[in-house]
């Protein structure tokens, strides 16, 4: 198996790494990529320096996966070739998400959709990866109507640029600015940039990209996406109305149940997830699970994971270990 990594010197990359290396994914040979001005830095893999190279000595070794998460420019103008020398390529960025034709993956929820013909699989946004490993086993039983979600995002979602100044303002030192404002002791309503509509694109990705992973347009999603300074991950308040009511036993019995999901909730004992505690793991946390008293058939609960795991690289390790097991590719 050839692997290309593609944006390998980024967070996420650098997470990628780790979760590849952890996972023991079937590597024969690895290619780092990234842009012309790392080509030639070197990075360890599994005890093993390797050269960074660039996309178009990448494309030309023809690996089996590519897995980019190098921004959205860059994905839609490699994956193309990637994929048109025959590489089954998995991005991280919001660039072919909504393409029709495309499939947008959480393995856990809707892996069996893919065939050997897909070669650009998109990996889906962070925070809508947690919102709906939590949401689905609920929606095929009670059936969604309709979502409120507010999210508390991790600076790491921003980037490496992001943590250097939450860290800069903590320490008191001026720095360069990831963010229009400071952050540290902050809160930002401001996640990606600004649609027509008054909603960001951050917010607007909530709003799409579940119906699609669901493969159900009959529900609907309003969020506001919020910057703190924290760096474990990101968390959600999501009221959730259905259109059949629901015992709250069961719903936990469900969460419980789930595969990628942990339930933390026990208020007698301040038991809840936490970005701190979530950060470096892979499941996604639910707690603060109770009843929104306010409308029938109406839940409300916290959901927290780790952006740059399940979030991104996890989820994308996950979709090329299914291809592989299904021989896909
Ligand atoms: C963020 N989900 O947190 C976006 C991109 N990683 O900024």
């Amino acid at each position: 198996m050839k692997l290309a990594l593609v944006g390998a010197t980024g967070m996420v990359g650098e997470v990628m790494l780790k979760v590849l290396q952890e996972r023991n994914f079937p590597i024969d040979e690895l290619l780092l990529v990234a842009s012309e001005k790392s080509v030639g830095k070197e990075i360890s893999f599994k005890g093993k320096n390797h050269k960074v190279i660039g996309l178009e000595e990448a494309v030309a070794a023809k690996p089996n996966i590519a897995i980019f998460s190098a921004g959205g420019n860059t994905s839609l103008e490699w994956a193309p070739k990637f994929a048109a020398i025959g590489t089954t390529v998995i991005d991280n960025s919001s660039a072919w998400r909504m393409e029709p034709g495309k499939k947008l993956i959480v393995p856990e929820i809707n892996a069996h959709l893919l065939t050997k013909d897909d070669k650009i699989i998109a990996n889906p946004n962070c925070s809508t990866i947690q919102l709906v490993m939590a949401l689905a086993p609920l929606h095929k039983k009670y059936k969604m109507k309709r979502v409120v979600v507010s999210t508390y995002q991790s600076v790491s979602g921003t980037g490496l640029k992001a943590v250097q100044q939450m860290e800069n303002e903590m320490a008191g030192i001026k720095g360069e600015m990831a963010y229009p404002y400071p952050i540290h002791k902050n809160a930002l309503p401001h996640c990606d940039v600004f649609e027509a509509n008054g909603y960001t694109k951050e917010e607007m990705k909530l709003a799409r990209e579940p119906q699609k992973i669901l493969d159900d347009r009959t529900f609907s999603v309003t969020a506001t996406a919020v910057r703190i300074p924290t760096a474990g991950g990101h968390s959600e308040a999501v009221n959730v109305q259905f259109e059949y009511d629901f015992e709250l036993g069961d719903i936990r019995r469900i969460l419980h149940e789930t595969s990628g999901i942990t339930v933390q909730d026990n208020p007698d004992t301040n038991t809840y997830p936490m970005p701190i505690y979530a950060h470096e793991k892979d499941d996604v946390f639910v707690g603060r699970i109770r009843r929104d008293e306010t409308q029938p058939n109406t839940l409300n609960m916290w959901i927290v994971s780790d952006n740059l795991r399940k979030g991104a690289a996890t989820n994308a390790v996950q979709i090329a270990e299914y291809l592989v097991k299904n021989h896909l590719l």
